[in-house]
């Protein structure tokens, strides 16, 4: 039976949708206009008024806000409430220049555990579960926002954080969790720990998980699953927008349902900013349409994906997003082809192999290397050089025929590359050192 945490929006019919969102848009560019010189001066700038958005088609007349609006307002220049209405930030690592820094009224944090509410709900999870919250604490969003959410559900939180991965084994065994919330890279790490230390999935107390915060592949989910003995659900959001939760999944796993009464998505070109219809390939734009403290308007997330209104099984009308396949700032341009981790990491999974692996770039004698390292698994572990080689040369074709460049493929021994408890770095770009 599909459960709802919010029934009568996330399975309202389109009509109803659209009409929420054109009056939360409409008060929300209003918001904006009166509060936020910075953005202003961008609709000035763009011959646009407030009364010149009369329903969500206008939306396409509102100026683009990105990365580097954040950084040259940080950080209060977007800020759409006084300091004294507001009630926490978040922040990012800041891994691609500088931290970003949202701000949070008290009305926008109940909003954001609402939406992981929905999330928690849709993966089955009901006030009888126990839900161990293995995301960061801190500035990072996943842990706060999911154990906001598994509040409002009323699941008895465990709020582990990440890492020490045997006391997380410990509380999950003792306190019998049933929802497991993470990194996909770290529920994999937890997995691979579980399996060592003698645990098969009917053992394991969990029957779902909830992933999210980076790129994963299908193959990556049926490992985890398999291994787990639960079902794993995509999880999607970013800290500008809020958090986790602006999309989750549903019972069909194929996809996630958009919180569209909270964000309106719009899929762009990158090169030209056209918008493009329904069902292309792009950049993932969001409105955020009822925030307070940090009113984001067609934000520019770089993520590469597609969105479809198609019926969806669970019963929910709001409109899915694929997994993105990555940021467009992660695809790498090797020998002019453009690669992205995630098809390196289903070729790998595909052959056999687990998660492990590193994708070092470089450039040598003006030519672009592509390797990829991965471990082994220790059933296919052997110091036998002509076996090694025969799965070598064995993955190099595989990849080969899903990038359409050479790659060289370098097999270690198991356990040599780190194991991650948050976000993993996968690539090593040398030519950008
Ligand atoms: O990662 C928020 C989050 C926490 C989402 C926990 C899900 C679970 P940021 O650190 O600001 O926020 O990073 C946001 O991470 O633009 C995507 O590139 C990537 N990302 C997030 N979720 C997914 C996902 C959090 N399910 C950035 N699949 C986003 C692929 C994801 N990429």
């Amino acid at each position: 039976m599909e459960r709802y945490y919010q029934k009568e929006i996330e399975c309202a019919p389109l009509e109803e949708l659209r009409s929420i969102q054109t009056e939360k848009l409409k008060k929300q560019v209003q918001h904006v206009w009166d509060n936020v010189p910075y953005y202003r001066k961008k609709m000035e700038e763009k011959g646009v008024k407030p009364e010149d958005i009369q329903s969500v088609d206008d939306l396409g007349k509102l100026p683009f806000l990105s990365k580097k609006d954040l950084r040259d307002a940080y950080p209060y220049g977007l800020l759409g409430k006084p300091l004294k209405d507001c009630v926490r930030i978040q922040s990012t690592s800041g891994t691609t220049g500088k931290r970003v820094v949202a701000f949070y009224t008290q009305h926008d944090i109940d909003l954001w555990e609402d939406c992981c509410a929905r999330a928690i709900t849709a993966a089955g999870g009901t006030d009888e579960d126990v839900c161990q919250v293995s995301y960061g604490y801190g500035l990072f969003t996943g842990g706060p926002g999911l154990n906001g959410g598994s509040h409002k559900v009323g699941c008895l939180t465990i709020p582990t954080s990440s890492g020490n991965t045997d006391r997380q084994i410990m509380f999950i065994n003792d306190l019998s969790a049933t929802i497991l919330c993470c990194t996909p890279s770290y529920a994999a790490y937890l997995a691979e720990r579980f399996k060592e230390l003698g645990y098969g999935p009917n053992d394991i107390s969990l029957k779902a998980g909830i992933f999210g915060a980076e790129a994963w592949s299908e193959e990556m989910r049926a490992d985890i699953e398999k291994t787990l003995g639960i079902k794993a659900y995509d999880i999607y959001g970013l800290t500008e927008l809020s958090g986790p939760g602006v999309a989750f999944e549903c019972s069909a796993q194929g996809g996630m349902h958009i919180n569209e009464d909270h964000f309106i998505a719009e899929i762009i070109d990158p090169d030209t900013e056209e918008v493009l219809p329904e069902g292309s390939q792009g950049e993932l734009v969001f409105t955020a349409i009822d925030k307070e403290a940090f009113p984001m308007i067609r934000y520019r997330t770089r993520d590469i994906c597609k969105l479809s209104r198609e019926k969806c099984s669970c019963g929910r009308t709001l409109i899915k997003m694929a997994k993105p396949m990555g940021r467009s700032d992660d695809m790498l341009i090797i020998r002019g082809v453009n690669v992205f981790p995630s098809q390196i990491e289903t070729v790998l999974l595909n052959n056999g192999y687990a998660a492990n692996y590193q994708i070092v770039v470089d450039r040598v004698n003006n030519t672009d290397t592509l390797d990829v390292q991965v471990e082994m698994t220790p059933e296919m572990f052997t110091d036998n050089v002509g076996e090694v080689e025969e799965h070598q040369k064995k993955l190099s074709e595989g990849l080969k025929s899903m990038l359409g460049i050479k790659a060289k493929v370098s097999l270690l021994a198991p356990k040599s590359i780190a194991r991650s408890e948050g976000k993993a770095v996968r690539v090593i770009d040398k030519r950008k050192i």
